[in-house]
């Protein structure tokens, strides 16, 4: 299958709003390739921690253990659009399930606003997250929210939800934009985008993927430590392009 390029429209309102809707970007047999791999890393996560079943199950840095997801991340159709977004150089830089089981309304599948950049910071910001449902997602089970123009603000301070909660989030006014998509679908978003997602209303579990791409001379950061070559990261993979050399190579 081929992902239709963005139009000038499409783009426009990536650069304004901080994100756009992609369409269909798995194929039905990708699709169920890549089910069939969440299953087995969300069967191995529950055997270890059986309270997960009613919280969310996150398995992250998955493409060295699972063909399907390594082959889509690196040859997936949208790759052509994340080469509109990013740029001619472009690295794969994170990727993860985010499985989101029903939670009888406890409030622990709540993910809180942030973005991306709050848990790592990409400098320049130019990354973007690629947001793939696997099932159909809607306000009722736990769909992404995402608040339109706050990329603007640029990197915000982000701060533990609390004490036993590792989520880092920032105080947001205002509801934000549910992203209803169809399994298959993927909305992308700036890693500046703030983004959150509510409960799983429903009794089935909410199944996503996310990738992140950034440019491939881009350099990562957590506070406490020195800026690194983004392809530098042991999980990183330069997908379009190449990385420019360093000085000292
Ligand atoms: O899939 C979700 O519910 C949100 C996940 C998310 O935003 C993240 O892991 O950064």
């Amino acid at each position: 299958m081929s992902v239709s390029p963005l139009t000038d429209t499409q783009l426009h309102q990536y650069r304004t709003e901080g994100y756009v809707h992609l369409g269909l970007v798995m194929d039905e047999a990708t699709l169920e390739a890549i089910r069939e791999e969440e299953q087995g890393f969300r069967n191995r996560k529950l055997r270890a921690d059986p309270a997960l079943a009613n919280q969310t199950v996150f398995a992250s840095q998955v493409c060295h253990y699972a063909p399907a997801v390594r082959n889509f991340c690196t040859h997936g159709p949208h790759l052509s659009v994340v080469k509109q977004l990013v740029g001619a150089d472009v690295a794969l830089w994170f990727n993860q399930f985010v499985t989101k089981n029903p939670d009888a309304d406890t409030g622990r599948s709540e993910f809180p606003w942030h973005q991306d950049n709050g848990y790592v910071a990409i400098d320049p910001p130019t990354n973007v997250t690629v947001w793939i449902a696997l099932d159909d997602v809607d306000e009722n089970n736990g769909c992404v929210y995402v608040l339109p123009r706050s990329h603007e603000k640029g990197l915000l301070d982000h701060r533990r939800k609390s004490e036993d909660n590792w989520h880092l989030t920032v105080p947001v006014e205002g509801e934000g934009v549910p992203a209803v998509l169809k399994a298959g679908e993927a909305v992308a978003f700036t890693g500046l985008t703030l983004h959150r997602s509510k409960l799983n209303h429903t009794d089935r579990p909410r199944r996503a993927f996310f990738i992140e791409y950034a440019e491939a001379g881009a350099r990562y950061g957590r506070t406490d430590e020195a800026w690194q070559p983004v392809v530098d990261s042991p999980n990183t993979w330069v997908v379009a392009g190449a990385a420019p050399l360093p000085e000292d190579f």
